[in-house]
Formats: C-alpha cells, structure tokens, sequence
C-alpha cells in the first residue's frame, strides 16, 4: 500500500497530538476537528479502509473497537455519548487512505450526518 500522512504520524515523523499507543493501534487528535473532542483510532497496519480489512484482520479490529471505546471513556465521553464514524472511499467521503475511527463527542450530534 502507498505511503498516508497517517504512516508518518505512526512513525513520529511528523507531529500530532497522540492520545493512545499501543503494538497495535495509535489514536490522536483530528487536525481539523468537527467537534469539541475530535480523535482518530488507527491500527498500525497500513489497511485502506473497513471495505479492504480481511479474515487475518478480525482480531486486530476487535482490538481497534475496544480502544476506541476506552479513548473515549479517557476523553470523558462515556457519560454524555459520543459517535463512531469509519469513512470508506469517495462517497463516504474518506479522505485518508488508512482504516481511521473517528470519535466525536462533547456536545449534542445531528442525525442524519450530510
Ligand atoms: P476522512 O475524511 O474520514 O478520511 O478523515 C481523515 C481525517 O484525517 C480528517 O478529519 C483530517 C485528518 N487529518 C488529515 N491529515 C492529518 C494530519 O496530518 N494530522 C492529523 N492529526 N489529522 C489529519
């Protein structure tokens, strides 16, 4: 897979504010955020997005899932909600060609997103 901003991000080259690391994943603050908390949830494996994940990824994504929810309980999201979003090519509107978890939270959502 080609080069992301997100493989530089992983490998410190440029800076982002990080918020989680672990073997597997890294989570950091969205350069533009959308909302009041606005981090990123994404594995180290450089995996374009949900659509391009396979069988040999299952575990690896189930991590993912459980370190976005414990992101979000460390941002204080737990109590009010917040919401997962996971873009997949042009018309969902993904920008970063690297599987990305968006958390959103701090302040009430619409529904449905445009
Ligand atoms: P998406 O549109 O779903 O592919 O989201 C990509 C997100 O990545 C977008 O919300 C902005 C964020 N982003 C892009 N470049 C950078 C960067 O260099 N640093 C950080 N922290 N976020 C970035």
């Amino acid at each position: 897979m080609s080069e992301t901003i997100f493989s530089k991000i992983i490998r410190k080259e440029i800076p982002a504010k990080i918020v989680y690391e672990d073997q597997w994943a890294l989570a950091f603050a969205d350069i533009h955020p959308q909302a009041p908390t606005h981090v990123l949830v994404i594995p180290k494996k450089p995996i374009r997005s949900l659509a391009e994940a396979t069988e040999e990824d299952k575990e690896l994504l189930g991590h993912l899932q459980l370190v976005v929810a414990k992101v979000a309980e460390t941002c204080g999201l737990s109590q009010g909600g917040y919401r997962v979003v996971t873009n997949i090519g042009s018309d969902g509107g993904q920008s970063v060609p690297h599987l990305h978890y968006h958390i959103l939270g701090g302040r009430p959502l619409d529904w449905p997103p445009g």
